[in-house]
């Protein structure tokens, strides 16, 4: 009797879990939040993370990911490997077919205390199973090589043993389905950053990057040994050290052990001033990048703030007179990484990128106050380093608000006086109005003639702007191809932004295609990022994409524009030979004429536009960081490399 019920009680579950996964294949939005591109990677993700919890409950010391010619992916770490004995609740499956057919099956038996998987987006790799064509996992556990294959969540090979060896591990091997990803093609540099950010914040874990869709595979390798430090000194690579500072300053600890269950916390901090002005903070919560910050980043911002006013007091460096300085002063140059380990962490925000718990705060202020009290204390010379940088920025802070006063004055920021160069339109509603802004008085002389006065603007500039990444905000505020900037787009900047003045919803960034051109663009938005940023992430800035080639046939008229050179390739491969088509390549907007510049990269209904995206703050971050710091040599090689595709737009 009892033996008949479990059987039923069986086949039922078994029905339930072809529907849960089911329901994975039907909306698969909900699990891994899209199916383009980001959703594919997630998939990686979401395995790596089992390895990761692996090393993290100290048992994985390597994980190596390998891309197949054919796009799948091989995730393999040296952990324990999945348990394959019978699964102690549900006794007629082994434990591996449970995780891999049970949504959100795996979290329970396990003693991690900190876990990735199952975090924010964690959904479990039975999502990955249900989202796969074909899936092979293999475990190496009791001396045994064990194997089961899946298709589409179902399994169509049983678990069995293959061969033995004495080593342990887990590998899986995922085919994603085409039936459900808009593509299905891994992008290297995604992988890349994403398993060395991994590989930063797991000191000493070793992780492996293959690429075998080249001729000769591409190899990678990510280790470190200092951990957050060395990934504090990778944001500043190429940039101008605070003197004294070339070890960055190392802060952790965590919570008292009698603290409750539920107030407990691991804190890991790393810092270091560069001599530039912008910031770099990126703060973690299980290895989850929270781009919204939270607790633990207010709780570190409060903590660094006090203690430096705290000791500047102290030492007399803040004279009497003087007022604090804020945690805008302290942001001058500041790389910092800050990672939080946590049972049970919140996240809320729009995409629940925030860490909400809020004992975080204190935990993190605590513990920040008391390693960077002693730091000061053991480092007078540095502490006078960092004091001295932030009592700059506060008299910088001051000078701009002057200079932004004084432009008010003038009326310079006010679009009441707009810059003579800009050739504005008629109609004033911003939803329905464009500004282009162009490289050099002779393709703003064509855009003028090719725009559509009544909805499109141009704004010439002449030469190169700033680099804003190097220059306080009242030296960029004296500059006046900026100030012509800003009041031509209306929102003011700093302090004074306001993205409902913003003149235009659609501002093209129209440069040459050529290197000039993308050094440009690079600048306008180092620009935007800095100070504007909320109209990037309102989606009002774009870039043009204007033809590299136009391609004639011989003896006939008009030709086709070409604006990739695979497209030029393409074109190219449907004649037999050279003689019966000529190439023109535009490297600049002045070698089109206005009717040209106005069907191929103007109007909206032939043009491409490509909007700026942060597809994530925090690859912008380093772009504009590698882009725009004092390391020549790596501006110019991302310049050569990136000048037809700018790699941090989402397009
Ligand atoms: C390539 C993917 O999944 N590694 C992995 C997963 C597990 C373990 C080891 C593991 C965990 C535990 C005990 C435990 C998982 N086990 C489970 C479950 N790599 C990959 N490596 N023994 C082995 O947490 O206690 C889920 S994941 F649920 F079976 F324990």
């Amino acid at each position: 009797m009892a033996k008949k019920d479990q059987l039923g009680d069986y086949a039922g579950k078994d029905i339930k879990i072809l529907e849960g996964l089911e329901a994975v294949r039907k909306r698969p939005g909900m699990y891994i939040g899209t199916t383009s591109a980001a959703g594919l990677h997630h998939l990686v993700w979401e395995i790596v993370d089992n390895s990761v919890d692996e090393a993290m409950a100290g048992y994985c010391t390597k994980i190596k990911v390998t891309v197949h010619p054919d796009n799948s992916i091989t995730v393999e770490d040296n952990g324990r490997g999945i348990p394959v004995e019978k699964h102690p609740q549900k006794r007629t499956m082994s434990t591996l077919e449970v995780v891999l057919t049970i949504l959100h099956a795996g979290g329970k038996f396990d003693n991690n205390a900190y876990k990735v998987s199952g975090g924010l987006h964690g959904v479990g790799i039975s999502v990955v199973n249900a989202l796969s064509k074909k899936l092979v996992a293999q475990v190496k556990r009791d001396g045994k090589i064990h194997e089961m294959e899946f298709s589409r969540g179902k399994t169509v090979r049983k678990l069995e043993v293959v061969g033995r060896s004495k080593a342990t591990g887990t590998t899986v091997t995922f085919w994603p389905d085409d039936l459900i990803f808009e593509t299905t093609v891994f992008n290297y540099d995604t992988l890349h950053d994403r398993l060395q950010e991994t590989a930063f914040l797991n000191r000493n874990l070793k992780i492996t990057l293959i690429d075998e869709r080249e001729l000769t595979p591409r190899v990678e390798e990510f280790c470190y040994a200092g951990g957050i430090v060395d990934f504090v000194k990778f944001l500043n690579d190429g940039k101008e050290i605070l003197p004294g500072l070339s070890k960055p300053i190392y802060i952790e600890g965590k919570s008292a052990p009698d603290a409750p269950e539920d107030q407990r916390g691991e804190v890991e901090v790393a810092i270091q001033w560069n001599t530039n002005y912008s910031e770099t903070v990126l703060s973690f919560a299980n290895d989850i990048y929270t781009d919204e910050g939270g607790m633990h980043l207010t709780g570190f911002r409060e903590a660094l703030t006090k203690v430096i006013n705290d000791y500047g007091r102290k030492s007399n460096i803040i004279k009497e007179k003087d007022s604090n300085v804020t945690g805008d002063d302290i942001k001058e140059g500041l790389a910092a990484v800050i990672s939080v380990k946590l049972p049970d962490p919140q996240f809320e925000g729009q995409t629940k990128a925030k860490l909400g718990s809020s004992y975080m705060r204190t935990l993190t202020n605590r513990i920040v106050t008391q390693g960077m009290s002693e730091y000061l204390e053991e480092h007078p010379n540095q502490a006078r380093e960092i004091l001295k940088k932030a009592t700059q920025a506060a008299k910088g802070r001051l000078a701009a608000r002057k200079a932004r006063e004084a432009t008010r004055r003038k009326g310079l920021l006010e679009s009441a006086s707009l810059p003579g160069k800009l050739a504005d339109c008629s109609v004033r509603d911003p939803e329905m109005t464009e500004l282009f802004i162009v490289e050099g008085d002779s393709a703003g002389g064509s855009a003028k003639s090719a725009r559509d006065r009544n909805i499109q603007a141009v704004l010439p500039l002449r030469g190169k702007i700033l680099n804003v990444e190097r220059v306080q905000e009242h030296k960029a505020l004296s500059s006046e191809t900026i100030t012509s900037l800003i009041t031509a787009i209306g929102t003011g900047v700093g302090e004074e932004f306001n993205i409902e003045k913003a003149r235009y919803h659609k501002i093209v960034i129209m440069t040459d295609a050529d290197v000039d051109g993308a050094h440009i663009r690079i600048l306008l938005l180092t620009f935007f990022y800095r100070f504007m940023r909320p109209l990037i992430d309102a989606g009002y800035i774009y870039v043009a994409q204007p033809p590299l080639y136009q391609l004639r046939p011989k003896g006939r008229k008009g030709g086709k524009y070409l604006y990739t050179d695979e497209e030029l390739a393409q074109e190219v491969a449907k004649y037999e030979d050279s003689s019966k088509y000529t190439v023109q390549r535009y490297k600049g907007l002045g070698e089109m004429d206005a009717k040209q510049l106005a069907e191929t990269t103007m109007e909206p209904k032939n043009r491409i536009l490509l909007k700026v995206g942060i597809e994530d703050a925090y690859a912008a971050e380093r772009a504009v960081a590698d882009l725009m710091g004092n390391q020549v040599e790596k501006r110019k090689e991302f310049i050569q490399t990136h000048s037809k595709d700018v790699r941090f737009l989402d397009i």
